[in-house]
């Protein structure tokens, strides 16, 4: 079926269930037969790929979990052989062991699809020039982007991340008109083209299309205005595919509908494991009803979020999920209070000089938890009386102490003190792992 054509993403919600359970089952029996950790773990749970005869069903299926990938490093999750493997991509295991997977050529041949309809529905066209500052390489982000803007007809400039100053020469000259990276490279693009004396209102760009990291409501509104361009939120995993599984639509900007033809999720809550309804707020969880090489069953994303089934202006009947605010291994539990970087993220950028770039800081002090606040402020305020800087720095504690119900210290400091992100932001130092 054509990328262009809405079908799939506008299929009453029946008929959308019925290749869901179709697909899934087929999954289901494919695992079973080839991987033999999915064999195992149904035997424990004393099921079979036939008990499941309903999409409520596949809540007897034990989940998966990033571990499982790693006890079967590198290829123990695999369902072909090597030699229908066509590609492999793998997560950086800055936290361990990398996780690693793989795609035959129908996989890519979907992804690029999905990457293809992604940028559809934030507003791309054939006529397009996709400025791609997603890394290439392991990283799923830049060669997922890239395929799918071929597959739609657009151009791509795979540009991938670094070497900014070229980057803003490039934007200035071949006059792309979408741009793709992560919130946090593309904040740094911008300074550096502000520095450059080049204005992003004189530049071509009409939509970005931004993820990979959590980026709040506050940081879309920032990007907007700086860039000029309408900033849409793309989601994705290496586990389930790459950027493309969910994507916000242009015309709501208010959620990310799921590919549902080609993923489940669900949301549970994350102590008890129990499924929870639509609305409420948990941990995602997602099952692969297409993929070949590295199919996945219930996967413990580790994402918070929730789903919302309301119709969309857009017509898509597909599931939306609200921004990510966090992974269940982000949070902080700074003295009992659980907080995410993102909504720190949300209350500091409330204030209009305050510079877009902070970093937590988490040490434990005599057996308690302190968490520092670094943000850069402009350089105008930062020369200014400290009576004044002293004042910034108690209204932002108060106000993340009322908004969020955690004590923090602010330490305010000057523009470019914060290293700069090339990729993903690191947002968080937590001294007490170390
Ligand atoms: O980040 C895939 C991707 C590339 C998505 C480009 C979007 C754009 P991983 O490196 O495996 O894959 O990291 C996946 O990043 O579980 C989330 O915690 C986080 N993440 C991805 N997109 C978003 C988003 C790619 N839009 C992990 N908002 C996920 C918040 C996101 N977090």
């Amino acid at each position: 079926m054509s990328i262009f054509n809405m079908d799939f993403e506008t299929m009453p919600r029946e008929a959308l269930e019925s290749i869901q359970l179709s697909r899934l089952k087929t999954t289901l029996e494919r695992v079973y037969a080839t991987v033999p950790f999915y064999k195992e773990s149904f035997r424990k749970a004393n099921i079979t790929p036939s008990d499941i005869k309903s999409l409520k069903d596949l809540e007897k299926i034990p989940f998966t979990v990033k571990q499982d990938l790693r006890d079967n490093y590198p290829y123990g999750m695999f369902a072909v052989p090597m030699e229908n493997v066509v590609r492999i991509h793998a997560s950086s295991g800055t936290t361990g062991l990398p996780t690693v997977v793989g795609y035959t050529r129908r996989d890519i041949e979907t992804w690029s699809e999905l990457m293809a309809r992604s940028l559809v529905a934030g507003g791309a066209t054939s006529n397009d020039i996709v400025h791609n500052a997603y890394g290439y390489g392991l990283f799923t982000g830049g060669l997922g982007v890239h395929y799918g803007a071929e597959k739609l007809g657009a151009s791509v400039i795979p540009v991938s991340g670094g070497n900014t100053k070229r980057q803003i020469i490039i934007m200035r000259d071949f006059k792309p008109t979408v741009l793709t990276g992560t919130p946090s490279y593309i904040l740094h693009l911008a300074e550096v083209a502000e520095e450059m004396g080049i204005s992003f209102e004189d530049l071509n760009f009409k939509c970005g299309i931004f993820g990979a990291e959590p980026w709040s409501e506050d940081m879309r509104t920032d990007l907007q205005n700086k860039l000029h361009l309408k900033a849409i939120d793309i989601y994705g995993l290496s586990e389930i595919m790459g950027p493309g599984v969910s994507i916000e639509c242009r015309e709501a900007q208010k959620g990310l509908h799921i590919f549902e033809d080609h993923f489940i999720a669900e949301i549970i809550n994350p102590e008890t494991g129990e499924t929870l309804p639509y609305g409420e707020t948990g941990e995602l969880v997602f099952t692969s009803i297409t993929k070949e090489a590295f199919p996945i069953i219930r996967y413990r994303t580790r994402d918070i979020t929730a789903l919302n089934p309301e119709p969309c202006i857009c017509g898509r009947t597909h599931v939306r999920m609200n921004k990510v605010s966090g992974r269940t291994d982000d949070m902080l539990i700074i003295r009992g209070v659980n907080v995410f970087p993102s909504q720190i993220e949300s209350v500091i950028m409330k204030s209009e000089d305050i510079q877009p770039h902070y970093q937590l800081v988490v040490d434990r002090v005599d057996n308690l938890d302190t968490l520092t606040v670094m943000v850069e402020i402009g350089q105008d305020f930062f020369s200014d009386e400290i009576k004044k800087l002293q004042n910034m720095e108690k209204k932002l504690a108060s106000d993340i102490k009322e908004y969020l119900g955690v004590s923090a210290k602010i330490k305010l400091v000057e523009p470019k003190t914060i290293e700069r992100s090339q990729g993903k932001a690191v947002r968080v130092i937590d001294n007490r792992k170390s």
